[in-house]
């Protein structure tokens, strides 16, 4: 399939991982809205949260609210988790993920 999320989540694709598990991946997006914008990816493929079985979105969202807790242990001033689905939400990557946002201070950076 030609996912490039799929291509990361089988190392076919380069990507910062900065965690892995059985089911899922957290890697460093590459154009990132702040410093540290990190990406919670399942390792199967789902098109969006609205896609994913609940499970999958449930565990998502603890992995990056584990994440938001860390980046506010390291100084993080806020946290944004986001994730878009569908075109209409801004969804441009088609498989399925979470933003978690660090916020140091200042505006986010749009590509
Ligand atoms: P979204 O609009 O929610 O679909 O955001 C997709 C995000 O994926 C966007 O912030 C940029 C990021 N992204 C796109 N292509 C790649 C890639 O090849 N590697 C990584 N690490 N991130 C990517």
């Amino acid at each position: 399939m030609d996912c490039i999320f799929c291509k990361i989540v089988r190392g076919e694709a380069p990507a910062w991982k900065v965690y892995e598990d059985d089911k899922f991946v957290v890697i460093l997006d590459k154009y990132p809205a702040s410093f540290g914008h990190l990406l919670v990816v399942p390792k199967s493929h789902y098109v969006n949260v609205v896609d994913a079985p609940l499970d999958v979105a449930t565990r998502g969202f603890e992995i990056a609210a584990k994440l938001a807790k860390a980046w506010a242990e390291l100084g993080a001033k806020g946290v944004n988790i986001v994730t878009n689905a569908g075109r209409e939400a801004g969804q441009v990557v088609f498989h399925f993920h979470i933003h978690v946002i660090p916020r140091w201070g200042g505006s986010l950076v749009w590509h």
